[in-house]
């Protein structure tokens, strides 16, 4: 399912991200830029070993990506262009800021895509999985921090797109966008 908010189009989208034919994804990282699981691990295992490189080389000069900020990378051998690798909040039962800092992922990750030129962009549903964010509350969090950037005149990609894995992530993600 897709909805129109002014000039940008957010569409929902049920598969793989690593697979996704836009111009930058997004990656749901950790702190350290060392690759892990969940999507990280796909996108990295996708994108090869220039990659794991540009990441070493962003560790190595600022210590990696504090939680809630968003670094670009080149997105090797995937489909897309880039790599923007964001740090999702790890889910304390809500009283840690998590909220505010999951929507500065969606923020951070929009302005380096317009910084890099990037029109289409494809987020996966960042901290949901290990991170445990319950996956609810992360949906309407996500979409109505884009819907205000977009109702407040921020630009952003014309074409956002969420790739989403699971059925249970999908309808979350469906439910928030019908009511939003
Ligand atoms: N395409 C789209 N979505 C995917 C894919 C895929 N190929 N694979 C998994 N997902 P998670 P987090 C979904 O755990 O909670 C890593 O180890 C998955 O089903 O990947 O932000 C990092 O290095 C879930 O809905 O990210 C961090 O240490 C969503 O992606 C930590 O996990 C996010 O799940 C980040 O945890």
């Amino acid at each position: 399912m897709q909805k129109q908010i002014e000039q940008t189009t957010i569409e929902l989208i049920q598969g793989d991200i690593t697979k996704a034919e836009v111009d930058a994804v997004v990656n749901a990282a950790n702190e350290k830029l060392i690759g892990g699981g969940g999507v990280d691990g796909a996108i990295r295992r996708a994108g090869g070993d220039a990659v794991t490189k540009a990441c070493d080389v962003i560790r190595a000069q600022q210590g990696g990506c504090p939680t809630g900020k968003a670094v670009i990378t080149t997105g090797g051998n995937l489909p897309a262009q880039y790599i923007i690798h964001t740090v999702g909040p790890v889910w304390h039962g809500g009283n840690s800021g998590e909220a505010a800092l999951l929507a500065s992922c969606y923020r951070e990750s929009l302005q380096l895509a317009v910084e890099n030129d990037v029109k289409s962009i494809a987020f996966p549903s960042i901290s949901t999985g290990v991170y445990g964010y319950p996956t609810e509350k992360a949906a309407t969090e996500a979409l109505q921090t884009i819907r205000d950037l977009v109702v407040s005149g921020v630009t952003v990609p014309t074409n956002i797109q969420f790739v989403l894995f699971d059925d249970a992530t999908y309808s979350c993600y469906a439910d928030s966008l019908t009511n939003l």
